[in-house]
């Protein structure tokens, strides 16, 4: 049985920012996120990595993304990218995304795929094809991410790795298309699952829903007590995401950097519901309430 979360797991592995620390000791997240169907995807995840503590966040997208982006998140540093199929980020962008400074690369929330077209899928499995394997540092695939690395398992192809370490964030649907498996075989054994799939890919897997199960490849897995189903809505992973890569960016290792990431999501969204009522709170009043606790 895999052990809870607790809150000094989480205090005990955020450090403390040195009185003499800079933005360069917290990491910069290159996030590759949004398009033109998915823009508050790319919002969430900046404004997410920018609350969490990371140093610098810059997001590489379409130019309606950035503008929103900036409007929002001033903070928020870009990358310009050339649009491609559905207004999603061309391929044809890479090299530019490849000579961006990071330490930590997120993929996936909101670049659209299937659901969109079959043009915006083959772009979207391009870029996690070749800009994971390439990055140096850790990395965070989420969302569309997760759906192209699925369509790469299915033509044969390996998991998509970084050099460092890599997280996957797959809500069930999402682990349904990379395994294989029904969302209700996966929810009858949940930890098994993750646990199992860990291994299977050589990273951290953060099995979404009620009672989040972190697992890592060396068989360690955690379950997270906190959050409630007023997250239970579009957005709520996309704030995940950015979370996990920020923490990532302030070096802590992928396991703990997720089981962390997952507790203070549910903790801050435990916070917003006290307030605003699981019908009447948004995936961006989670981040004030994430505010206060670090606080
Ligand atoms: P069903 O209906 O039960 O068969 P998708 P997405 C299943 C972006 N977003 N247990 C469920 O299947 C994301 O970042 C942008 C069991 C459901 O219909 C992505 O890039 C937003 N099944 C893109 O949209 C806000 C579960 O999966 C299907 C399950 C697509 O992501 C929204 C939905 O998942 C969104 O974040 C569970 N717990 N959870 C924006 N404002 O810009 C899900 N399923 O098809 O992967 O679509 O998650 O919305
Ligand atoms: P996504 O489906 O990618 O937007 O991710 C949904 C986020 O909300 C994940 O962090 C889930 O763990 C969380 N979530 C969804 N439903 C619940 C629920 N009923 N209880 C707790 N957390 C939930
Ligand atoms: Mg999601």
């Amino acid at each position: 049985m895999a052990v809870e979360i607790t809150e000094e797991f989480v205090w005990q592995n955020i450090p403390r920012r040195a009185r003499d620390s800079h933005k360069g000791t917290f990491g910069t997240v290159l996030a590759v996120a949004g398009s033109a169907y998915y823009r508050g995807a790319a919002l969430l995840a900046a404004e997410g990595a920018l609350r969490t503590g990371a140093g610098i966040v810059t997001l590489a997208s379409v130019e309606p993304v950035l503008a929103a982006a900036v409007a929002r998140t001033p903070e928020c540093c870009l990358c310009p990218c050339i649009a491609g199929a559905e207004g999603g980020i061309s391929p044809e962008s890479i090299p530019r995304i490849q000579r961006q400074k990071a330490t930590v690369l997120l993929l996936g929330p909101g670049l659209g795929g299937a659901a969109q077209s079959a043009a915006r899928a083959a772009e979207t499995r391009a870029l996690v094809q070749t800009l994971l394997p390439a990055f140096a540092g850790s990395a965070v695939l989420d969302a569309d991410g997760l759906n192209a690395a699925a369509q790469l398992l299915a033509a044969g192809e390996a998991f998509p790795h970084p050099a460092g370490e890599l997280i996957v964030t797959p809500h069930p649907g999402e682990m349904a298309r990379l395994t294989g498996l029904s969302a209700a075989q996966i929810n009858a054994d949940r930890e098994e699952t993750a646990r199992t799939y860990a291994q299977k890919w050589n990273a951290v897997v953060v099995l979404k829903g009620s009672r989040t199960v972190v697992a890592a490849p060396d068989g360690r897995a955690c379950v997270n007590p906190t959050g409630n189903p007023g997250l239970a809505r579009g957005g709520s992973g996309d704030v995940l995401s950015g979370m996990t890569a920020a923490l990532l960016a302030c070096g802590l290792p992928a396991f703990e950097a997720a089981a962390c990431a997952v507790y203070l999501h549910g903790a801050a969204a435990d916070r917003t519901a006290a307030v605003l009522g699981e019908y009447g709170m948004l995936p961006h009043d989670i981040l004030p309430q994430l505010g206060r606790i670090f606080a």
